[in-house]
């Protein structure tokens, strides 16, 4: 039985070697960019990724957003801000899963323009 486990945990550390985990390729809006105004919140990934969580910080602190993307394992991950967004800096943060099944995170901030 104590085999049976070690060579099971070999298994399960060698594996996520072989994939590489998803990552986050570009943003909308992008990255440190300047936009005027914002319609939607949308996240690419290289490999399908379950976003666990998001949010949307502000000048005003955090802006509620809907998902339109569940929890289902996506390329494209999308989210709308449920409100007019006032000029400011803002930042996106969000965990997820990756397709490897390590958890990832990442951020992004954007200004929008007065
Ligand atoms: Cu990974």
């Amino acid at each position: 039985m104590k085999q049976i486990i070690l060579a099971l945990v070999a298994t399960l550390a060698i594996a996520p070697a072989a994939l590489a985990h998803s990552k986050a390729e570009t943003t909308t809006p992008a990255n440190e960019s300047t936009v005027e105004k914002v319609e939607v919140i949308e996240l690419r990934f290289d490999d399908p990724m379950r976003v666990t969580a998001i949010t949307l910080t502000g000048p005003d602190g955090d802006v509620e957003i809907m998902r339109e993307t569940g929890l289902d394992p996506v390329t494209e991950f999308r989210a709308m801000p449920s409100a007019i967004m006032p000029a400011g800096v803002y930042s996106v943060d969000w965990r997820g899963l990756s397709a490897d099944g390590h958890p990832m995170q990442g951020t992004f901030s954007f200004t929008v323009a007065d």
